[in-house]
């Protein structure tokens, strides 16, 4: 790496402290976030082998920590655990028997809540008819399911009986489905007929045929009957309804008794070049990881009803739907469909009727609420929050200060959670009973976390200068490899750094009081006239102007400059544009954060290219800013439309 540190413009100086509710009653106050932080950092082992002992363990580990192969790290040796046990067999012989462990809602309006008992036993007869299909431990089984229970049973079921899943998410297309079969060399599939997305189905067991055409490894398809009156091909042979499979199978599954590593699943992420990477996570190190922070961080009560919007398909489905809260026997909402279906106001109607009381989304989404209007959350009853969560790419100030005002009324805090489908479970986080917040920043590591902000040769940075994001020492819910290639997982994220750390690809700064803002990506960084600007601090004051909805920014290769600021803008609903409207806008950056970081473009656009998980995609920006031809992988991007009408706009 030979480029220099970021310069942040950024200047955000609002705190705002731990509420007294808050600090009274939470499972770590500042004082306990001290001592734990002291701890991790003094006896690292100690440290999580005490927390380690929360997961139920069949056989003791003998080592917490097996750093012997770097950076292929071991954790909780010779022990033996279950997370399909940890999630549901634990929590029958208490008070938790007969709790909601999932309240689902479809998209249709259609409604079912299923127990701890009552999901303990779907899940053992779906594991068995699993067994019946020759599915043993260590084979790799897809999930391309639309959002229903289903989708946690059959990742349960994996997980109990040893099998390693890999969930695909509902809206890839065949080919992305044939792709990641084959790197796993999956055996079995599990899929639906349809999913509904607003108001239309998804037809996944169409797809799921095209992409079995290429997909050799996979000798058969269970398909949950999501419709129930939609007519699909069943292939004779390969093709079992879910509904026949469960009919005549026992009940009785006891979970299989792994190794702490072995391997959980198996999830596939974007790479920035070509083949997506499939990120390895095994059991015990994982499992502590997602129920712990789940704790922690939402500062888990047991009567909470809590909802992430997330889709089972990306981690935060994996970590904060599935695996950490069903350890923690917590009630789990889940949502199948759009979140503007039949309305705009679809998730206040859903926190209204069920109380929820903690709710986790992404920032992408919070934009798209505030473009929608304040009358849809005005609408409906929110008293029932007490918390609200944040994940997936740095939230713009005024986005925070809009869901801390609008649904949270000022009374929830907020947590900013940073973390990647490689860390397993939030490695950035204010813990809410404990640490301040400040709009647009993650805040703290969690305790245990040894995140800094580093410059290229690994020294940490002086207060308030951009450097990377690093992580000084493994954690248990580290990724463990890229499944099938330990070569390019060192390459990736061990290469840069001599010294061990960890390196995420994030760019950030820590302010004076240790808190950490991350900036975005370090390819989205601009380069203007030798200075590195974050494309996302260039972002956040244009989405402080009250005319705009959503901002993206990106260079373009300019011969004085080196780079040229290019911004694609949408402007909230009700606002017309214009050329004043542009000229407005280039002032009130320059104003917002100064001269340097003026645009030298504005482009309005009714919608951004965003990746499926809501995540924008600058890279594709950045050929049609520079009137180039993209050679992008565009297998992530939610909505092809967008792309031809951006570049449509140039001719
Ligand atoms: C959970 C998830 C990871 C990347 C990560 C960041 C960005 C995620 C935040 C964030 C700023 C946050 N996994 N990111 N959360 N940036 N603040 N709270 O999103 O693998 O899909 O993406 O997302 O760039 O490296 S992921």
């Amino acid at each position: 790496m030979t480029t220099p540190n970021i310069t942040s413009v950024l200047k955000e100086t609002r705190v705002f402290p731990v509420p007294e509710a808050f600090a009274a009653a939470a499972h770590v106050t500042a004082d306990e976030h001290r001592r734990l932080t002291e701890w991790a950092d003094r006896d690292p082992d100690g440290f999580w082998g005490h927390h380690a002992e929360s997961l139920h363990w069949f056989q003791k580990w003998d080592r917490v920590f097996d750093g012997s192969n770097p950076p292929f790290f071991k954790w909780f040796t010779g022990g033996t655990t279950n997370a399909s046990y940890n999630c549901l067999d634990r929590h029958l012989n208490g008070p938790h028997k007969n709790k909601a462990a999932i309240i689902w809602e479809g998209e249709p309006g259609d409604t079912r809540t299923l127990t701890y008992q009552q999901l303990h036993h779907q899940v053992c007869k779906f594991a068995n008819g699993l067994k019946q299909l020759g599915v043993g431990k260590g084979d790799r089984v897809t999930i391309y399911m639309p959002m229903t229970p289903e989708a946690a049973i059959a990742m349960l079921a994996c997980a109990r009986i040893g099998a390693v899943h890999s969930v695909v998410f509902g809206g890839f297309s065949a080919e992305a489905v044939a792709d990641r079969n084959n790197d796993a060399k999956a055996k079995l599939i599990i899929t639906a007929d349809i999913g509904w997305r607003r108001g239309n189905a998804v037809h996944l067991k169409q797809n799921v045929d095209e992409a079995l055409a290429k997909s050799p490894t996979v000798e058969k398809c269970v398909v949950f009957n999501r419709a129930r009156n939609t007519s699909v091909h069943m292939k004779p042979g390969r093709d079992i309804w879910w509904h026949d499979l469960m009919s005549d199978v026992s009940a009785d599954c006891p979970a299989e008794e792994l190794d702490s590593e072995h391997p959980l699943f198996v999830l596939y992420t974007s790479g920035s070049t070509g083949k997506p990477k499939g990120v390895l996570h095994t059991t015990g190190g994982y499992l502590l990881g997602a129920s712990l922070t789940h704790r922690w961080v939402f500062d888990l009560r047991d009567d909470d009803v809590y909802w992430c919007t997330a889709d089972v398909g990306w981690v935060t489905g994996h970590s904060y739907i599935v695996y950490g809260p069903l350890a923690n026997a917590a009630t789990v909402v889940m949502y199948e469909g759009a979140p503007n279906h039949p309305k705009e106001d679809r998730f206040w109607g859903i926190i209204a009727k069920y109380g929820v009381t903690i709710l986790y989304t992404a920032p992408t989404a919070i934009r798209a609420f505030i473009k929608w209007g304040d009358q849809h959350p005005n609408a409906h009853d929110l008293s029932s929050l007490r918390l609200l969560g944040s994940v997936g790419e740095p939230i713009n100030p005024e986005a925070w200060m809009w869901y801390h005002d609008v649904i949270g009324k000022g009374r929830c805090p907020i947590v900013d959670t940073w973390w990647q489908t490689e860390t397993g479970a939030i490695l950035i986080a204010p813990l809410p009973g404990a640490i301040p917040t400040k709009p647009g920043s993650a805040t703290k590591p969690l305790p245990g976390i040894a995140a800094a902000v580093v410059d290229k040769d690994g020294n940490d940075v002086p207060a308030n200068s951009g450097g990377f994001l690093v992580v000084k020492r493994p954690w248990p819910s580290l990724m463990r490899t890229i499944y099938g290639d330990d070569e390019r997982f060192k390459a990736t994220y061990w290469s840069q750094y001599p010294q061990g750390y960890y390196f995420t690809a994030d760019g950030a700064r820590q302010d004076e009081d240790g808190f950490i803002w991350v900036m975005g990506r370090v390819d989205d960084v601009l380069n203007v006239s030798g200075h590195r600007l974050s494309t996302m601090e260039v972002e956040s004051a244009l989405v402080n102007h009250p005319k705009v909805a959503e901002a993206a920014v990106v260079g373009k290769p300019d011969e004085i400059k080196g780079e040229a600021i290019c911004c694609f803008v949408t402007v909230k609903q009700g606002v017309t544009v214009s050329d004043s409207l542009k000229d407005e806008l280039k002032k009130h950056v320059a104003k917002e954060i100064g001269a340097l970081a003026r645009p030298d473009e504005v482009r309005f656009t009714d919608s951004l290219p965003k990746t499926r998980s809501g995540k924008i995609m600058r890279r594709l920006l950045r050929d049609i800013a520079a009137g180039r031809e993209g050679k992008q992988d565009t297998t992530t991007l939610e909505d092809f439309s967008v792309l031809a009408k951006l570049r449509g706009d140039e001719e």
